[in-house]
């Protein structure tokens, strides 16, 4: 399976044909309502740094198939599977409509023996009410339940505010069995983090790591930020938690901890590719982009601007690293 990121102008280069999902990032759908295909297609609604719109598309060489419910669409070639939800929740109760959806999930991985490598949570108002009634937590508090009750493993994810009005989860699974759930040392395993950030711990490892025999294995990264322990470090200085991230990235992509799992393999965080970069304030994206682009070999990367997922948190980036 591979992934292509295609800017706006290219577009019309999409084969629907060996196409396993599209995900349109942007403002408002540009290709979406032109797509009649049954095709596994999401549009997230998030600014993107440009103002243009941004297509993720995976490819398969292989024939796929296609299917969807009232909730949720499928789409896979096999070995590779896209489940993907858009809800519109603006009348719904968060937890419940987390739950929903992440009983729905598990239906399908435990029916079809799938393992999640790597899980997508975009929340529109993530952060707009405060206390218990605040949509991340209530949105936590549904996942976390799920989890528990299929006693599920834990993926790498990310977790990020959006706009509009529906909340958009979606995921990669296989039928490989290699696959591996990493924690970085000096950050408490999210599922562990104390009552004082929700009711319920978010339901995400660090990383996935995704073992390939034939071709290179791949390290999904989960969504990555300035936290040491379970704290925000650095408020209020943008440069400061860029960089505490990139390290959190290293130290977690290091042969010293990737030991720890029994992988020999080695994954370079400056190889890491399809970048994704949050950024909370419109005004903090050249210090950003600056230190990112210094920072990684790829020119691959996406910087969105949008809310996350704890007040303090200034900045997000997420991405894949395949074996060297
Ligand atoms: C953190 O480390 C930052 O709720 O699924 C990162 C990745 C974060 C995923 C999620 C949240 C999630 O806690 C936030």
């Amino acid at each position: 399976m591979i992934c292509t990121h295609f800017s706006e102008k290219e577009f019309s280069n999409i084969d629907v044909n060996t196409c396993i999902a599209i995900i349109e990032y942007g403002a408002t759908p540009k290709i979406g309502a032109n797509i009649i295909q049954n095709i596994f297609y999401l549009f997230v609604q998030i600014e993107i740094s440009d103002k243009s719109n941004y297509a993720e598309i995976w490819n398969s060489s292989k024939k796929i198939f296609f299917e969807r419910t009232t909730d949720m669409m499928i789409s896979n070639n096999g070995v590779d599977f896209f489940i993907g939800f858009s809800i519109d929740c603006q009348n719904l109760d968060m937890e419940k409509t987390s739950r929903a959806i992440y009983d729905q999930i598990f239906t399908v991985t435990n029916r079809l023996n799938l393992n999640i490598v790597r899980i997508w949570n975009m929340i529109p108002n993530i952060i707009a009410r405060k206390g218990d009634g605040e949509s991340y937590k209530k949105f936590c508090y549904g996942r976390a339940q799920s989890f528990a009750q299929h006693k599920a493993i834990y993926p790498a994810a990310t977790g990020v505010g959006i706009g509009g009005k529906h909340v958009c989860v979606y995921l990669i699974a296989t039928t490989n069995k290699q696959v591996v759930s990493l924690e970085n040392p000096r950050q408490t395993p999210a599922y562990k983090y104390p009552s004082k950030y929700g009711m319920k711990p978010p339901s995400f490892a660090r990383a996935t790591y995704c073992r390939h025999q034939l071709s290179r294995s791949i390290l999904f990264v989960s969504g990555t930020a300035s936290i040491i322990g379970s704290e925000t470090v650095h408020v209020d200085d943008v440069a400061n938690q860029t960089t505490t991230t990139l390290d959190n990235i290293a130290l977690l992509t290091s042969p010293n901890n990737l030991k720890n799992y029994g992988i020999t393999e080695k994954f370079d965080a400056k190889t890491l590719d399809f970048i994704k970069v949050y950024v909370k304030r419109r005004a903090d994206l050249s210090t950003v982009m600056n230190i990112c682009q210094n920072f990684f070999k790829s020119k691959n990367i996406l910087f969105m601007v949008n809310d996350l997922c704890r007040s303090n948190l200034l900045v997000e980036i997420e991405g894949f690293i395949c074996s060297s």
